[in-house]
């Protein structure tokens, strides 16, 4: 399997939960900042232009972070990334549907404000963006357990996809709670998502 990404965007959650499966393949980077989302090559493996994207064996192409999510989980079923039972993956996907939503809704348009609005916008678009990217932090922190994983009883897709959203706030000098704060430390503690970390910039 190959999972293309980019340092330092949303393909963290993915490039996480692959190292935490102990996935069979290799992570493949880009880079988004020197255009290479756009080359002829990447955009005939995804016409979005985007990363994450995940190739299964057989060439099979799955984009969109829930579904590569899934499409992890059901290759390397003894990792159980969305939970080990069926209510535990429903928590796994509402969190990692509520990620897909607060993302380009928030997060995208406090980073990224002149895509959002012309320049005499952009100021506003950025404080109204960073107002709803402090409450979506908030909210996830609310719903956090003290200890442990956000779903289940052990390290999973949620936990990657959350911990994402910590750096994020990290980015953005917003407070992401402690709770947050607390499960991004817990996860980037794990021996498994060391030589990511390093890759990404967040370990020596
Ligand atoms: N809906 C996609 C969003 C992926 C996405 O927004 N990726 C960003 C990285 S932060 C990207 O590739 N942006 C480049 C672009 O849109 O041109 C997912 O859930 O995976």
């Amino acid at each position: 399997m190959i999972l293309w990404v980019s340092a330092r965007t949303s393909s963290l959650a993915c490039r996480l939960a692959f190292a935490l499966a102990g996935t069979p393949g290799e992570v493949r980077e880009i880079s988004l900042r020197a255009g290479e989302g756009r080359t002829p090559e990447f955009l005939a493996i995804n016409p979005k232009g985007q990363v994450p994207v995940l190739q299964v064996a057989d060439g099979t192409v799955v984009t969109e972070t829930p579904a590569i999510m899934l499409a992890l989980s059901d290759s390397v079923p003894e990792a159980a990334l969305l939970g080990a039972t069926a209510p535990q993956r429903w928590a796994s996907m509402e969190w990692l549907a509520w990620l897909s939503f607060t993302l380009p809704g928030a997060f995208q348009p406090a980073f990224a404000p002149q895509r959002f609005g012309p320049p005499p916008a952009e100021s506003a678009i950025r404080e109204a963006a960073l107002k709803r990217a402090q409450a979506a932090l908030d909210f996830a922190a609310a719903r956090l357990p003290a200890d442990g994983w956000a779903v289940g009883e052990a390290p999973g897709a949620a936990d990657c996809a959350l911990a994402m959203l910590a750096v994020f706030a990290g980015f953005l000098n917003l407070d992401p709670g402690e709770r947050l704060h607390a499960l991004r430390g817990r996860l980037f503690a794990l021996p498994a998502l060391h030589a990511t970390l390093q890759a990404e910039g967040f370990a020596a």
